[in-house]
């Protein structure tokens, strides 16, 4: 079976975890992966939503924080402070700044982000086919209102150093507009026996991938179910902020109003939906919640998306695959 799933950071990779412990030998999962996350700094390309679901999958993570190697040391970025070369807020250690340093050289060298992702693959074995959702430069910036006036920061420096806490007026995906798919992204999608959309950021992470010309549409017109799992518990995102940003979006952090934000797509699906003018295509067949919201099946069930409440927090490696496997079940009862 061919799995493609779009996947963020932190939630992403672990779930991704699951569902390499659920699937058979013979099953692929290529993920397509978020880089409007990525950033340049100390005259590196940085990529860390690429880079947790490649370390996660690969064994090199930092367990507890999620992102960054284990086992780290950090006397780079204490020379950078002692030469007083910022940004500070950002945690690059000493065996991360290789990654980086490996995927700078390549890209000067005229390889593409496709290219070189497969080559840092090479050493991690993740298990999975990693491809970055284009090979275009795409960086999401924030825009906010501070005591230093309105302005658009990186997303990075909203997420790392502000914590998020001024409220995101603005969610831009810079260049996203005129990125191209990366090689090989519309065909996996084309190809795929399933679809998931794992509880990565829905606007940031999952949403940012969307952005991409071509790929809401090609999701959306696959033949493959597409399942999505809920990345909010309770009203409340699991980790990480996902509710500042659906904010800014105009999406309540809700389990229900996530999935209604991605849309459903039975009624396309049955040709009797015309597609209402300007409104984005729905892509979903199917949506976990956690059992918490058990409440909110019927709403998603009434926008045409089958809907089931499963325990959803990744506390173990068992709990994960049993998400992983929850979602593959749905996917099936919900394939035309
Ligand atoms: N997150 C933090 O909260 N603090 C950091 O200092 C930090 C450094 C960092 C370095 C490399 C990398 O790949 C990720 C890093 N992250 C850090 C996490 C990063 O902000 C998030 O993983 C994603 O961008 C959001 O999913």
């Amino acid at each position: 079976m061919r799995i493609v799933a779009l996947a963020g950071g932190i939630g992403g990779a672990r779930f991704l975890r699951g569902l390499k412990d659920v699937v058979s030998p013979e099953d692929e999962i290529t993920v397509i992966g978020n880089t409007g996350d990525d950033i340049h700094l100390f005259g590196l390309k940085v990529c860390p939503d690429l880079d947790t679901v490649m370390y996660t999958l690969g064994g090199g993570i930092h367990e507890e924080q999620g992102w960054g190697r284990a086992d780290e040391t950090w006397s780079i970025k204490a020379e950078m402070k002692e030469y007083g070369v910022g940004p500070e807020w950002f945690g690059l250690g000493d065996r991360d700044f290789a990654t980086h340093l490996v995927r700078s050289q390549m890209l000067t060298a005229g390889y593409s982000l496709s290219q070189v992702t497969e080559a840092l693959c090479v050493r991690w074995q993740p298990g999975v086919r990693l491809l970055p959702m284009s090979d275009d430069r795409v960086e999401t910036h924030v825009r906010i209102t501070d005591a230093d006036g309105t302005r658009a920061i990186h997303f990075q420096e909203y997420w790392v150093r502000l914590h998020a806490a001024v409220d995101a007026e603005a969610i831009i995906p810079v260049g996203a507009d005129t990125a191209k798919p990366a090689p090989g992204v519309l065909e996996a999608i084309a190809a795929a026996d399933v679809i998931l959309l794992p509880p990565s950021n829905p606007v940031v992470s999952i949403g940012t991938i969307l952005a991409v010309p071509g790929i809401r549409q090609a999701v959306s017109q696959a033949s493959a179910p597409v399942v999505g799992l809920s990345p909010i518990i309770g009203g409340a995102p699991v980790r990480g902020m996902a509710d500042k940003v659906l904010a800014a979006v105009g999406v309540e952090a809700t389990a229900d109003a996530v999935a209604l934000n991605y849309g459903g797509r039975a009624a396309q699906r049955a040709g009797s939906d015309e597609g209402g003018a300007g409104r984005a295509a729905g892509l979903l067949d199917g949506w976990l919640v956690d059992t918490a919201d058990q409440d909110a099946v019927a709403a998603v069930e009434a926008a045409g998306i089958r809907c089931r409440a499963v325990p959803l927090l990744m506390t173990d490696a068992e709990a994960t695959a049993a998400m992983a496997r929850a979602a593959l079940e749905l996917a099936e009862q919900v394939r035309v």
